[in-house]
C-alpha cells in the first residue's frame, strides 16, 4: 500500500496543473518521494510525476533499470535540447492513461539540470531510456500529456475509452 496516494487518470482536469518549484528539503519532500517510488513499482511503471498522484511540486520518480532496483529522484528538473535535429522515436505509455501505448518523438541529445532530495544541483547528459522518460515525467509537471502529441481524434477515442472504465 502506497500511503493513500492514487494515480489521477486522463482526462482529470488536475493533471494540467502546473507544479510548483521546491523550495524545502525537508522530511515530508523524502517522504512523498519515497510513496511515490513505492506505488509507481506496485503499478510497474518506470516514472512518476508528483502531479500524476495530486501533489502539485516539481519532482519526479524514475526507475528504467530491468532489476527494478536503481531508483532515480529528480527535483526541479530542467533541460536543455543539445541538437534539434536528432529526434528519437519511441514507444510511450503512461499510468495516467492506461492501456495505451503510443509513438512519441523526442529530441534525443539533451542536457538535464536537476536537484536530488538534499538540494545538490547535478548536470548530466542522460542516455537511453532516461532521455525520453525525463522528458515525458517533465510534460506532467507542466500540465502536458503523452495524449497531447497525438491526432485530437487519436485523443478523443482513448478519453472515451477511459471515462467509461
Ligand atoms: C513514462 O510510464 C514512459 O498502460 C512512464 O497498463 C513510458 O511507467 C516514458 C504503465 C515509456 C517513456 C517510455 C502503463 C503500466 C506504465 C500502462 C509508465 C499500463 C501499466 C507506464
Ligand atoms: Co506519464
Amino acid at each position: 500500500m502506497s500511503n493513500n496516494l492514487k494515480v489521477l487518470k486522463f482526462p482529470n482536469p488536475r493533471l494540467r496543473k502546473i507544479a510548483e518549484k521546491v523550495t524545502k528539503f525537508d522530511k515530508s519532500l523524502k517522504k512523498l518521494a519515497h510513496d511515490m517510488l513505492e506505488l509507481m513499482y506496485d503499478e510497474n511503471g518506470i516514472g512518476l510525476a508528483a502531479t500524476q498522484v495530486d501533489k502539485h511540486i516539481r519532482l519526479i520518480v524514475i526507475d528504467v533499470s530491468d532489476e527494478r532496483n536503481a531508483p532515480q529522484y529528480f527535483v526541479n528538473p530542467t533541460f536543455e535540447i543539445l541538437n534539434t535535429d536528432l529526434m528519437y522515436a519511441f514507444e510511450e505509455g503512461c499510468l495516467s492513461v492506461p492501456g495505451f501505448n503510443e509513438e512519441i518523438t523526442r529530441p534525443s541529445n539533451i542536457i538535464l539540470k536537476w536537484q536530488d532530495l538534499d538540494g545538490v544541483a547535478h548536470k548530466e547528459e542522460p542516455s537511453g531510456l532516461l532521455t525520453v522518460c525525463i522528458q515525458h515525467e517533465i510534460d506532467h509537471l507542466d500540465g502536458k500529456l503523452m495524449v497531447d502529441y497525438i491526432s485530437p481524434i487519436k485523443r478523443d477515442r482513448i478519453k472515451k475509452k477511459l471515462l467509461k472504465k
